[in-house]
């Protein structure tokens, strides 16, 4: 393979369908552009000292799919893309590794099970720093990053690599709208509605409703995420009018009455 380090990078993943990735370096962690900003032994220099460059790869959740959350479908989605994320960013650090380049992948969360988050609900890395930092998004009311491609409905994970490869620029256009769809859909209440850090989530409220719909294998919730207005996806799928999701709208009724009926499969 020839070019760059980061053209062959960026080639693989064009080649495995993973339509995001950036680059960030390590030190840009040193840098607060927020405030509070990430402590510091969540940055990537106090995980893994060698590293130099953190490389981020997304791949997006269907909406449509998504529009039928909580349900069967989207937990099978959520757990497909998941491993998806885990394989091919063990893969990209495995080619580096045979490069020379000493490299290793994180996971796409880090967590054993939902009742490990009920106690401590953060994990010891954080992908949506790293893609924000990365030039991928901003962040968004709902907690998530969203990105001009896909708004909040993509997954992310990072590799940890020894190859300077640079940083690509961090986004400056803010994408949530501040429509608080959001917040208002939110059945556990967890998302503030205010700007950060006030508006940091309540992620034990959202926890335990995870751990609801995971006895009923319909985690996770993904509400949140499915109404945001942010994302060329909602063009892609002509979803552009948020009303689709409101019930009371007639012309609207097939799209509840499909959802309804995979709402109550393969579920409890
Ligand atoms: C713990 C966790 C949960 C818990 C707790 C939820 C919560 N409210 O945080 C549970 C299981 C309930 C959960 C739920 C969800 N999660 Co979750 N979760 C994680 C996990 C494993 C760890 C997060 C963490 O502890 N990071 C470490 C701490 C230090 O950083 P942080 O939590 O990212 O928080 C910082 C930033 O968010 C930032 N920040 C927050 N708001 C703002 C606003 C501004 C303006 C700025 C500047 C900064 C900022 O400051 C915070 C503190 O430093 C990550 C995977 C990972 N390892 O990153 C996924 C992750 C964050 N989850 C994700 C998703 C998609 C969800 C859900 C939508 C479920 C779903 N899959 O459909 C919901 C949404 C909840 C919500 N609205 O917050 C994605 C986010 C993707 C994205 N586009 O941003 C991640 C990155 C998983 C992944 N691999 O892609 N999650």
């Amino acid at each position: 393979m020839s070019g760059t380090i980061r053209e062959q990078i960026s080639l693989k993943c064009a080649e495995q369908e993973i339509p995001l990735v950036g680059f960030a370096s390590a030190r840009s962690w040193d840098t607060p552009l927020f405030e509070p900003w990430v402590p510091p032994q969540f940055r990537p220099l106090a995980i893994w000292p060698e590293v130099k460059t953190v490389i981020v790869i997304g791949i997006p959740v269907s909406l449509p799919i998504v529009e039928t959350a909580p349900s069967i479908w989207y937990h099978e989605l959520y757990r497909t893309v998941n491993a998806l994320l885990d394989s091919n960013a063990f893969r990209i650090s495995t080619f580096l590794n045979g490069r020379g380049f000493p490299s290793v992948y994180l996971p796409r969360d880090g967590y054993g099970s939902i009742g490990v988050l009920l106690e401590k609900p953060v994990a010891f890395f954080s992908h949506r720093h790293a893609a924000y930092l990365a030039g991928l998004g901003t962040f968004g009311i709902n907690n998530m990053l969203l990105t001009p491609q896909f708004g909040p409905r993509v997954r992310f994970t990072s590799i940890f690599t020894s190859a300077e490869i640079g940083s690509d620029p961090v986004m400056e256009e803010e994408l949530c709208i501040k429509c608080m769809q959001c917040v208002d859909v939110c059945p556990a209440k967890a998302i503030p509605g205010a700007d950060y850090p006030d508006g940091i989530s309540d992620k034990i409220a959202c926890a335990k409703r995870s751990e609801a719909l995971l006895k009923r294998f319909i985690s996770p919730c993904g509400l949140c995420i499915k109404v945001c207005p942010a994302g060329e996806d909602r063009t892609l799928f002509h979803r552009e009018d948020l009303d689709i999701y409101d019930e009371d709208k007639k012309e609207y009724a097939p799209y509840h009455s499909a959802w309804k009926h995979v709402k109550s499969y393969g579920g409890r």
